[in-house]
């Protein structure tokens, strides 16, 4: 570590840095702007890596992936005005996420606020609605004590973004407030008597259902996940995008609750008499649309253990609301005595089977392009057992959602927000973070977004595999309109660059897959290449989705 320069002589930007580094910030993600210039100069020669990004909506993702792979704040550092606005999609996914990041920005100086200088925001009104707290540090004095509360804040309770707004003058000042350590963590620990009776309850279910999500994905979640799970016999299904929390071919496995399940599948999760609800806000798509469980009030008995008294009780009437840290919660659980014998395993293995049905994968050809299934098909073969993956939003993603059978020891990031352009950014935070191969699955839509950051994983050398499912539309939208609107297509095709060779112009390997047959030597290359990898998949459209065909929507057969 570089030694510290004495505390009198710390200007605010100093203070801040010397704050992020007491909380054990090893890497921030920025765009560089004008208006935190002395943030950077504080950060020149010390022991935090600073990624400079394309984009802030890529820098910003790279910090909220990061965050879901530490469990720690991911930090993020843009210019005012133009950049936060960049950034703002990021701050938006954070909180759909629950993840926690910090996103500190520049400010015009303090004696032209409220005068519409230039590039001037009021962050407290643009990010109020979608950040835990957003503060704007006039005094110098203050800079470390906000920063450690920022900390607190994003962490404690269900984690989420936070705005730290600097003004540029604040930040030359020279401050006399000390380095602020981190503020201790809440401990939210299970009482006895909640977990004695989550305990009766489930000895008296005869259909238990446990919905476990993100709050449990860290690696001591998923072991007190399997071991309540395994202790209690009680099948358990993720959370949207959580398929990774889970062994999918555990008996115990009941699926993934995410978009387009079939009819029958909801109606037996329905069958439940009893929702376990641990780590999981309960949101809109793992509900499926608030019906498993049912909003306002359930058809079956609900528990709810989340470590955050807002969310409990907030949407559902809550038969017993444990506020506490849900990976306690799992431990103690599995701790209590088994349950009383006579519960067959019936239920469970109903659960699975039509998991398993669903999820069994017979080879599909298309004639205008390789059905994307394919390469999943590919990648379950020959993922490693610590594979990570990142996703991007589209139909594309839908095929690894249905066909991909994950291992807890493996690892999915993707955008709980449903926002385009999260998988490459994530993918460039994951494997500097993992020092691994990180597998990207994006579409030409979304490629176009953020793959700019490739320039990033180009610049990091890093180990990316981007396979870009190129059907030349905005595919996800096509099928609502073919749903919704039959044949009347509009703004959903796509005139696409060539892939393969916009990725050997970024530096990158490239490989141009336009036969199903092409696929396993394709990956093959990826595996053995070191560096950037990017595979154009010239991928059907007619496929469009994991579920249906346009030629099914369109009455075809
Ligand atoms: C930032 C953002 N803009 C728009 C949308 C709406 N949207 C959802 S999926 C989608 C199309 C995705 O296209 P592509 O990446 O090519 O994947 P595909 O669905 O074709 O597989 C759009 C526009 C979104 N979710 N996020
Ligand atoms: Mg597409």
């Amino acid at each position: 570590m570089a030694s510290e320069p004495p505390s009198n002589t710390l200007t605010a930007a100093q203070l801040l840095v010397a704050t992020l580094e007491a909380h054990h910030v090893d890497r921030v993600f920025c765009v560089p702007g004008e208006s935190y210039l002395s943030v950077l100069d504080a950060l020149y020669g010390r022991p935090i890596e600073v990624v400079t990004c394309r984009h802030e909506s890529g820098a910003g993702f790279m910090a909220v992936a990061d965050a879901k792979l530490t469990g720690r704040p991911g930090i993020c550092f843009v210019s005012r005005g133009p950049g936060a606005s960049n950034a703002a999609i990021a701050v938006h996914t954070a909180q759909q996420d629950a993840a926690p990041m910090i996103l500190f920005v520049g400010q015009i100086e303090r004696k032209d606020r409220g005068r519409r200088a230039f590039q001037e925001v009021t962050y407290e009104r643009t990010f109020g609605d979608m950040a835990k707290w957003v503060v704007e540090i006039h005094d110098p004095q203050r800079v470390a004590e906000e920063t450690a509360r920022a900390f607190h804040v994003a962490i404690t309770g269900a984690p989420g973004p936070v705005i730290v707004v600097l003004p540029e003058d604040m930040l030359a000042e020279p401050v006399t407030a000390p380095v602020q350590a981190p503020f201790p963590g809440l401990s939210a620990m299970p009482a006895q008597a909640a977990v004695s009776e989550v305990a009766a309850m489930l000895r008296r279910a005869e259909r238990p259902l446990l919905i476990a999500g993100g709050r449990v994905s860290h690696a001591a979640g998923r072991a007190a996940l399997r071991r309540a799970a395994e202790r209690w016999e009680v099948p358990v299904a993720v959370s949207f995008r959580q398929q990774d929390l889970f062994d999918n071919d555990h008996p115990l496995f009941a699926g993934h609750m995410g978009y387009l399940l079939p009819k029958h599948q909801v109606a037996a999760y329905g069958e439940s008499d009893l929702i376990l609800a641990v780590g999981t806000r309960l949101g809109d798509v793992t509900t499926q649309g608030y019906v498993v469980p049912r909003a306002p009030r359930p058809a079956q008995k609900l528990i709810h253990v989340y470590d955050d008294t807002t969310v409990l009780g907030a949407v559902f009437a809550t038969d017993l609301a444990i506020a506490a840290d849900p990976t306690a919660f799992l431990d103690a659980l599995a701790e209590e005595a088994a349950p009383a014998p006579g519960r067959g395993a019936g239920w469970s293995e109903k659960l699975h089977r039509l998991w398993a049905d669903l999820a069994a994968w017979k080879p599909m050809q298309a004639s205008d392009g390789i059905v994307f299934g394919s390469v999943i098909a590919a990648l379950r073969r020959r993922a490693g057992e610590d594979a990570v993956f990142t996703i991007d939003a589209g139909n594309f993603s839908g095929w690894l959602a249905r066909y991909f059978s994950f291992r807890a020891s493996q690892r999915l990031l993707g955008p709980i927000s449903g926002a385009m352009g999260f998988g490459v950014p994530a993918a460039v935070a994951a494997a500097l973070r993992l020092k691994r191969r990180v597998i990207c699955l994006v579409g030409d839509g979304g490629m176009l977004m953020t793959g700019n950051e490739l320039a990033t994983a180009v610049q990091h050398r890093l180990p990316l595999i981007l396979i870009v499912a190129n059907n030349g539309s905005y595919g996800t939208i096509r099928l609502h309109q073919e749903k919704s609107f039959p044949g009347r297509r509009i703004a959903t095709d796509l005139a696409n660059p060539d892939f393969a060779r916009l990725g050997e112009a970024f530096g990158a390997t490239a490989i141009k897959v336009t036969q199903e047959d092409e696929i396993d030597g394709a990956l093959d290359s990826a595996f053995a290449a070191d560096g950037p990898v990017l595979i154009e998949i010239a991928t059907s459209l007619e496929y469009i989705s994991a579920y249906t065909t346009l030629g099914a929507l369109a009455g075809r057969g």
